[in-house]
């Protein structure tokens, strides 16, 4: 365990979620009107961003106000190996953590879940709260992810939907008609009660472990909402771009707003960071992205904007969007595992900090094949102004936990070369 990040538990405030005050917030449920352009040139402001400053817009019992996430090892990296002083400093060892790294590949996971639905268990304070700080345990990664789904905020706004195990999410009438869109329900901010009560008691038990909250992206998310289901390749709301442009406009809208409050009440409550998944953008052309989709995801991200937390946009299948992703509003550019980082850096422009890439697929193969596609990534990410270590996308549901602790163990081992600083 290095100097600035504890695991979870081990470092409490002392205090637990049931003897917390809700702590008094000077940020408004909602962001101020956005200036496009200044959004446009946020990716390339990362260096000189103020993700560490104007803290005080945030509730006093928030981790980054209180200084306890501040100098951790993710958010030095997500904002260009900086301190929160804005010095150039190298954290203490590289920072790590899995996307999905909750879930079916923990039995401690699947014990806790049995007889309760996906959507209960993330609705359950208690229980999602329990399942985020179960990987940080037992793996020592740098940053626990809020267990949730990107369809909860949909669910709270009273949306029919399921996760079915084995499937994803299901919608019980999917969206097709400017009618239904029309249709579609407001939400009220009391409605995050449950997922702000949960990230309160998550914060309260990591210390100086960030935690990550997320939303997907209008594209994502629609994408559900039009197909009602998982699709291969999301022809439904591709065609909708097309065939019915004002509907398309208005459901990526109304997405944008939902994931963006959904980011915004998980960062208000505690979270220090926020990502924004767009899983299935890779199945979008460059030029539909850039027509139909960039604006609604730069919307989603602008409800964060008076907010000092990094805030990564990542994506499947994106490398010729990358850039895209930058521009939209990001701190970070996540990468899957279909390009080097290298290149990554190469279309995101080296000031732009990266999140990724290790290829889910080699969590199976043996350690030494493992071992070298670990340190080729580490090798690859070096030209990136911030590197923080990840998949490619998710944990595989069959992985071997005992795998990620490994990868996790190698990658802390691995020191920053010598003659760059190593800070606190
Ligand atoms: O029974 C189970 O265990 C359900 C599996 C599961 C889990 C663990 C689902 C259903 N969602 C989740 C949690 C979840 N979903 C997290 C938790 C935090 C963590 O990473 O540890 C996160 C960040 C998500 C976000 C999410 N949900 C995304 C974006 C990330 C990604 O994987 O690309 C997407 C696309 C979803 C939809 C979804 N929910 C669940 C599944 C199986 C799917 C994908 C379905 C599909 O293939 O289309």
């Amino acid at each position: 365990m290095s100097s600035e990040t504890s695991t979870a538990g081990s470092t409490s405030t002392g205090s637990t979620a049931a003897d917390s005050t809700p702590a008094e917030s000077t940020a408004p449920l909602s962001p101020p009107a956005q200036d496009t352009a200044a959004q446009d040139t946020a990716a390339q402001d990362t260096a000189d961003s103020a993700a560490d400053r104007g803290t005080s817009v945030l509730p006093e019992g928030h981790p980054l106000r209180k200084g306890l996430t501040a100098d951790s090892a993710l958010l030095n990296q997500y904002r260009g190996g900086r301190a929160a002083d804005g010095s150039h400093r190298l954290p203490g060892r590289r920072p790590v953590w899995f996307m999905r790294q909750a879930g079916r590949s923990l039995p401690e996971y699947r014990s806790l879940r049995e007889g309760t639905t996906m959507l209960e268990s993330c609705l359950t304070p208690d229980m999602a709260s329990e399942i985020t700080l179960q990987p940080v345990r037992r793996h020592d990664v740098d940053a626990a992810i809020f267990f949730s789904d990107i369809v909860i905020p949909l669910r709270l706004a009273g949306i029919e939907v399921e996760i079915a195990p084995g499937v994803g999410p299901v919608f019980s009438s999917p969206v097709s008609s400017a009618a239904d869109v029309k249709n579609l329900p407001e939400l009220d901010d009391d409605a995050f009660a449950p997922v702000v009560e949960a990230v309160q008691r998550t914060v309260a038990e990591l210390g100086t472990t960030p935690l990550i909250g997320f939303a997907g992206a209008p594209f994502t998310l629609a994408a559900y909402m039009v197909e009602g289901r998982p699709s291969r390749d999301h022809l439904g709301p591709r065609a909708m771009m097309h065939s019915d442009p004002e509907t398309w406009e208005a459901l990526a809208e109304w997405a944008a707003d939902i994931s963006g409050r959904f980011m915004r009440a998980q960062v208000l409550a505690g979270a220090s960071a926020a990502q924004l998944f767009d899983s299935w953008a890779g199945s979008l052309g460059r030029e539909d992205y850039a027509d139909h989709v960039h604006r609604h995801s730069a919307r989603a991200l602008s409800h964060l904007a008076d907010l000092p937390v990094p805030k990564v946009h990542f994506g499947t299948g994106t490398g010729e969007i990358l850039d895209l992703l930058g521009s939209a509003g990001a701190d970070v550019v996540g990468v899957d595992y279909r390009i080097p980082l290298a290149t990554a850096t190469s279309r995101v422009g080296a000031g732009t900090p990266l999140q990724g890439n290790i290829d889910p697929a080699l969590l199976r193969a043996e350690w030494p094949a493992l071992e070298a596609h670990v340190r080729r990534v580490i090798a690859s990410g070096a030209g990136a102004a911030g590197h923080v270590l990840n998949l490619g996308h998710g944990v595989p549901p069959d992985t071997d936990p005992e795998v990620l602790t490994r990868v996790v163990e190698l990658i802390h081992s691995i020191g920053y070369p010598q003659g760059e600083d190593s800070g606190s």
